[in-house]
């Protein structure tokens, strides 16, 4: 079979002959269509019988080319291949929190799944001010589980160098490299700017010799730091939650890389999220942004409480250790800690290119988006940026997140 691209029209021919699909549904007559326009990069639809809502599936096919930008910026396959082995390891790792998967063809670029219908994007539960008590708690437990069962901590050195051949997914790291690291920094014809936003916050970036200095050591690192395999896209839209569960979607952005390029990339979207509720003046806005500053905080002290739990158990049930035996008492803790103060540090310094990247380059949130009025924007974007060139400078002297959202605050009254 070649590839053709799914549409509502076609798609319950094409479902009707699945094995995997024809067990979800008992009756293919009476199915729902319905188009999904939320991502940049795939087509997606969820499938409902009307006779019996509780049976769905959703759909998503990555087309040969980047949806958004249309068939002059072709793809391959090889997505989709990162996608499920990406699937497959944090299913091993962290099941409770990736949605089943029942059917892949290579051929289409097709994965039907779980349909999580009681479930939102985590962006778009943002925007509407809903609290999400378990937030932190899970998405640290899938950060601390994917990276650290991936890392060199807990595989033997063979199968670490294996897992690392088998992601490489050049073809997605290159738009990372392009998309976030490079063309938001340059004048580029793919950059999109509010025209409200001064030329002068813009040349603070783009102009800036050490600015770009420091946007390019974080670029090195991405590209050359394959310290685990990473989900490659964690934004708040490739997370879906209600109040009681927490799942992680889409990651075919995966591949071998530095650790704070995932908890950077949420942290990032969780920071635009907050300078679009902090200048709201409503007792309700104000408690809803220290509630997101709050979350921050939790995500990163239970990520690393998390992190060092998981090594410190793997070493004492593998009864053998990483750096080797410790003759000193104390150099397995010096190194774990100074391990994880890189880990955070990277963490500021992707979380500030990819703020940067959602206001300067083409790809934008939702979290700002909202706001029609082009001067209100101009001011969100204008805190965020000043907040991300800020962290990416000074991101090897914060000594903790707490002083990192107090840049937070700071900056979003002014
Ligand atoms: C053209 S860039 C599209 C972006 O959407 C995805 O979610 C990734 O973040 C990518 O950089
Ligand atoms: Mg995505």
């Amino acid at each position: 079979m070649e590839y053709y691209q799914l549409t509502q029209t076609n798609l319950t021919d094409y479902l009707k002959l699945l094995p995997e699909v024809q067990l979800r549904f008992s009756s293919f007559d009476s199915l729902k269509v319905q188009e999904i326009n939320d991502g940049n990069m795939n087509y997606a639809f969820v499938v409902t019988n009307k006779l019996d809502t509780n049976q769905s599936v959703f759909v998503k096919q990555a087309p040969p080319y980047i949806k958004v930008l249309g068939e002059q910026w072709p793809l391959t396959r090889q997505r989709m291949t990162a996608e499920i082995n990406a699937l497959n390891y944090q299913v091993s790792v962290c099941p409770e929190m990736v949605p089943e998967v029942y059917y892949q063809s290579e051929t289409l670029s097709v994965l039907i799944m779980e349909n999580l219908s009681t479930h939102a994007l985590l962006r778009t539960e943002l925007i509407q001010g809903r609290y999400l008590p378990r937030l932190a708690e899970d998405l640290s437990t899938f950060l601390a589980e994917t990276l650290f069962y991936s890392s060199d901590f807990a595989l033997p050195s063979a199968d670490k160098k294996a897992m690392v051949s088998k992601s490489s997914n050049q073809e997605m790291c290159q738009i990372t490299e392009d998309f976030v690291f490079t063309y938001p920094f340059e004048h580029h014809d793919m950059n999109d700017y509010n025209p409200a936003l001064s030329q002068s916050i813009i040349d603070s970036i783009q102009k800036d010799a050490n600015v770009r200095a420091h946007v390019a050591q974080m670029k090195f690192i991405f590209m050359n730091r394959p310290e685990a395999l990473l989900h490659g896209d964690l934004h708040t839209s490739s997370v879906m939650v209600n109040v009681q569960q927490t799942f992680v979607i889409d990651p075919e952005f995966s591949f071998a890389g530095p650790m704070g390029f995932d908890i950077g990339a949420l942290i990032a979207n969780l920071y635009l999220s907050y300078f679009s509720h902090a200048h709201k003046s409503s007792a309700e806005s104000v408690n809803y942004s220290q509630w997101l500053l709050q979350t921050i905080d939790d995500l990163w002290y239970k990520f690393e409480a998390k992190f060092l739990s998981l090594w410190s158990e793997h070493e004492q049930s593998a009864l053998s250790t990483f750096m080797g035996k410790d003759l000193t008492g104390d150099s397995h803790q010096i190194f774990r800690q100074i391990f994880l103060q890189q880990v955070f540090s990277n963490t500021l310094g992707f979380a500030a290119c990819k703020m940067i990247r959602r206001i300067l380059g083409v790809a934008k949130v939702a979290d700002f988006m909202q706001f029609e009025d082009q001067k209100l924007r101009a001011k969100l974007e204008t805190q965020a940026l000043k907040m991300a060139t800020t962290m990416l400078l000074n991101r090897q002297s914060y000594a903790n997140i707490g002083d990192v959202n107090k840049l937070a605050e700071d900056v979003s009254s002014i």
